[in-house]
């Protein structure tokens, strides 16, 4: 089943994949979408010519729950407004020698075309991370990312935070005896240094195992962890802002009926207090310290929470906010007013 890439694109955040032709990127999407129980078919190439002449997005089925089942906001289904990842598979970056730039630009394009670019809401979380492949057993070592990486992040300002770069070094099973790992270190000091600031907010270096399919498999997954926590973080906050909003609305009068109001309050309120155990679930997990069972309770409780909320949402409508703000306005006039009487 090929999944199409029309549909709801609103809610969409796209994984880059990048490198050099050849650094292994359609090999790597390949054993990323077999881990999470895709079908979808990539072309891997026979490594002599740039084998992905064209942009290639793939779309992530989301009925696959497992590949995101570590991460609690995604995992859940908690987000009420699903979105879709788009693994994005490109051409080489160096496939023009005269400009290093040609491939980052269409890509750049490409995004700002396919999503209406500068259109976006500032909520809208379109470029999830960017994962950069280098084929560690070559000799010649490309200077060109950090420029490539800032063309990409001048085009997208907020979206690419360092944190959301994933350097990934591939074709390790190519090391015999040659020391990969030490060109690896002479990589993190040289060409890479300036992206890998000393906290935990730099880029993240990786290693695309070679073994097993099934090392392979996950591996790749491991290589997706850093964005895919990003995406939960990017979540907690777009909830907190959320929660924050109602709270605030419900704080400051009645909405509706005195009861209506009440109830609504105490949903809220719980959902906060599930919210705040969440995150500390998240901590939990990745420290592998959190009982299946017990994550499961959770993300029931959780997915109840929020569908109660969801219930007494849906019951607002536009009108009784605007009526709502305007009955709150003239006790605000007169309260100006009171003070300026003082004066
Ligand atoms: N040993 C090894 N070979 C790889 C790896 N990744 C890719 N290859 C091979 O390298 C060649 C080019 O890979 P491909 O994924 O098409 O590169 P792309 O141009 O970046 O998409 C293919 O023959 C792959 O089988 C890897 O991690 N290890
Ligand atoms: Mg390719």
């Amino acid at each position: 089943m090929r999944s199409t890439f029309a549909g709801d694109m609103s809610k969409d955040i796209l994984i880059l994949v990048i490198g050099d032709a050849g650094s292994g990127k359609s090999y790597f999407l390949s054993r990323l979408l077999s881990a999470i129980g895709s079908t979808e078919q990539v072309h891997v190439g026979n490594g002599l010519a740039d084998d992905t002449p064209d942009i290639h997005p793939i779309v992530v089925d989301t009925q696959l729950e497992d590949w995101i089942k570590p991460y609690l906001y995604s995992g859940t289904k908690a987000n009420p407004s699903p979105t879709r990842f788009i693994l994005v598979d490109t051409p080489g970056l160096n496939v023009d020698p005269y400009n290093s730039l040609s491939t980052a630009q269409r890509i750049v394009a490409w995004v700002k075309k396919t999503y209406h670019h500068p259109k976006l809401t500032s909520f809208q979380l379109l470029i999830g991370g960017v994962i950069y492949l280098h084929d560690i057993s070559l000799d010649v070592i490309p200077d060109t990312i950090h420029v490539i990486l800032l063309c990409l992040r001048k085009a997208f300002p907020q979206q690419i935070p360092w944190s959301a770069v994933v350097l990934v070094t591939t074709k390790w099973g190519r090391d015999f005896g040659e020391s990969f790992g030490a060109k690896e270190e002479k990589l993190r000091k040289g060409h890479w240094a300036k992206l890998l600031p000393d906290t935990d907010d730099g880029a993240k270096v990786v290693r695309f195992a070679a073994g097993s399919e099934d090392e392979e498999k996950r591996s790749a997954l491991e290589i997706l962890h850093p964005i895919m926590l990003r995406h939960n973080q990017w979540w907690a906050g777009i909830l907190t802002r959320q929660f924050r909003f109602r709270q605030r609305l419900l704080g400051t009068g009645r909405m509706k009926t005195e009861e209506f109001t009440r109830n609504y309050r105490v949903a809220v309120d719980h959902a906060i207090r599930i919210h705040s155990r969440v995150a500390a679930a998240q901590v939990q997990m990745e420290e592998e310290k959190l009982a299946e069972a017990d994550r499961e309770q959770l993300v029931k409780e959780w997915k109840d929470s929020l569908e109660t909320l969801k219930g007494f949402d849906d019951q607002v409508s536009f009108w009784n906010i605007l009526s709502f703000v305007i009955r709150a306005v003239p006790p605000l006039v007169s309260k100006l007013n009171a003070s300026k009487l003082k004066e």
